[in-house]
């Protein structure tokens, strides 16, 4: 069947795999699909698509996601819109990097089309076979000679975004640049997750959007441009050439994709490559925020986004450059606490069930007697690891242990759950400088595999006092975002990203899910100032 349609393809290499979505010119999913690491590439030996090596050393490996790559693109070829897909942008999970190494760039200058990509970048492709992620937290000491170097953390949050975080790419390639010195020298190119797919696509180093930069440590968050000094203190003179290109703050084409990919799976010559960007901006990108939205987005990682019109950072949110308005920022909140923990807790108290967690958690009235804090992974806010429990404001030193086992199990699910959504508002409230039930804030657009939950959702909702609702189309946010992103590219030299997504009506894309019970909201409210305190205890107790 020959298609005369328009068609934009959006990907997303994410902690646990890679999706693609394909979106026709009036927005509308055409085609999806996603290549599951832990299921799909089981020889990689991933948990979930990542590898700990303990110590709070979390890689993967890039060849894997070459490898999905290859697995994805071949099933795309066999659906009839490969041919008139115009633009490929997407996303990548953030501050992960991959460092090329020289075969890796020839290979890519000469690729063969009668071979798979993971053919031809095994054996030598990359200079490190195991690329640092997100959930590595390893890198606390180059955090600390970071901040000590530009003056202190809220320093290095106002040139940057943010203060020093273990996860962010400068500091992953610092502690490359110092204990790794032989991977270090023969790393041609340095990639984020997010331009590796992009270097991929065209078949040459592709630069990374100003919004990914934005999680390095090293780019200056009002200019868009690397801080020199900030480069050569994490990886030496060398890293600016490593990097080899300024970030981009204005979507358009790079180039068409590489001819690899025409002759061997029938894509269009004419197909252009957009820069990719962060899963968190491509996720902005699909909710379409209209004034008083934020975005919460429950995933392997729980993030909150807002759309900012001033640099104001904080040590404990990052500020980022907006992926498709070069003038505006995006506030972020993240945890590393999201779906993986939360499932962790449903196999311990609620028998490896979401029905039974929902009724506990529905059955558990709430109340200010407990409280308790789940840090099953080393957290990023606040930096703590360890699981904290609270009665009546005192430190139990087990789990609510009482009588009756079910009532325990109730409330370590609704303090899971609790907790989380108060640390968010607690902390949206500072970045916002105000309350975020009072006008400022209006509706929660919730997206993420959890946002499946409306159990969950109604906690969210009674939290923040606001209601929540959720696209109607599925919840593949960051690459149906993408997908955006790739039409957005072709356009935005005669229009903004909001007149072309101003066609979608908004309220008939979304769905009310849940109202705030207000009675619940003022008692959340009189909880704020105890769950400070008691975070605070815990941080000094055993915070890091
Ligand atoms: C954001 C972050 C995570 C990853 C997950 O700073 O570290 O949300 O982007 O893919």
């Amino acid at each position: 069947m020959a298609l005369t349609e328009k068609y934009f393809l959006g990907l997303d290499l994410s902690t646990q795999q890679l999706k693609c979505t394909v979106i026709n010119d009036n927005h509308i999913i055409v085609y999806e699909d996603a290549v599951n690491f832990g299921r799909d590439l089981p020889e990689y030996h991933t948990n979930n698509g990542a590898i700990s090596h303990g110590n709070d050393v979390v890689t993967s490996p890039p060849l894997m996601w070459v490898q999905a790559m290859d697995m994805l693109l071949s099933r795309l070829a066999k659906t009839p819109y490969v041919s008139n897909i115009m633009g490929i942008s997407g996303a990548g999970q953030q501050h992960g990097s991959v460092y090329w190494a020289e075969k890796g760039t020839h290979v890519l200058k000469q690729l063969d089309f009668n071979k798979t990509l993971v053919e031809q970048l095994t054996d030598g492709g990359f200079a490190i076979e195991q690329s640092p992620i997100w959930q590595d937290s390893s890198t606390s000491v180059q955090c600390r000679q970071l901040e000590a170097f530009v003056g202190g953390p809220d320093i290095l949050a106002q040139m940057t975004g943010s203060k020093a975080y273990e996860r962010f790419t400068g500091n992953q390639i610092a502690k490359i640049h110092q204990y790794h010195q032989d991977q270090y020298k023969n790393t041609v190119w340095i990639t984020l997750v997010s331009s590796f797919m992009t270097t991929l696509l065209l078949g040459k180093l592709g630069p990374m959007d100003a919004a990914e930069a934005s999680g390095t440590n090293m780019m200056d968050i009002r200019k868009h441009r690397w801080l020199d000094q900030l480069l050569e203190f994490c990886g030496g003179k060398e890293l600016r050439d490593k990097l080899g290109l300024q970030p981009i703050d204005i979507v358009h084409p790079l180039g068409p994709i590489n001819t690899y990919y025409v002759q061997r799976y029938g894509f269009n010559s004419d197909c252009q490559i957009m820069p990719f960007t962060g899963d968190n901006s491509a996720t902005l990108v699909s909710m379409n925020l209209r004034h008083g939205d934020c975005v919460v987005s429950l995933g392997t990682s729980d993030t909150v986004l807002v759309s900012l019109k001033k640099a104001e950072t904080t040590t404990e949110s990052h500020l980022m450059a907006h992926p498709t308005d070069s003038s505006a920022f995006m506030g972020m909140l993240c945890y590393k606490n999201g779906s993986l923990t939360r499932q962790h807790f449903r196999d311990i108290y609620a028998e490896h069930d979401w029905d039974t967690f929902n009724d506990l958690l529905t059955s558990t009235p709430s109340t200010s007697q407990y409280m308790g804090f789940y840090y099953w992974m080393q957290e990023i806010i606040p930096f703590a690891k360890g699981i904290y429990r609270f009665n009546n404001g005192e430190l139990l030193d087990d789990d609510f242990t009482m009588d009756n086992n079910s009532k325990k199990s109730g409330i370590n699910i609704r303090c899971l759950i609790e907790s989380q959504f108060l640390s968010m508002r607690v902390r949206l409230e500072r970045m916002m400088g105000g309350t975020t039930n009072q006008g400022q804030l209006q509706r929660i657009l919730a997206t993420g595999g959890a946002s499946a939950n409306h159990t969950i959702l109604q906690v969210l909702s009674d939290v923040f006092g606001i209601p929540v609702y959720k696209k109607k189309e599925g919840s593949n946010g960051a690459s149906f975002g993408g997908a955006l992103l790739a039409k957005y590219g072709l356009l935005s030299d005669t229009i903004s990203f909001d007149d072309m997504v101003h066609q979608d009506d908004d309220d008939g894309s979304l769905q009310l899910i849940c109202e705030p019970n207000l009675l619940m909201t003022s008692d959340y409210s009189r909880r704020l100032d105890e769950y400070t305190r008691l975070e605070n205890i815990v941080l000094e107790k055993y915070g890091l």
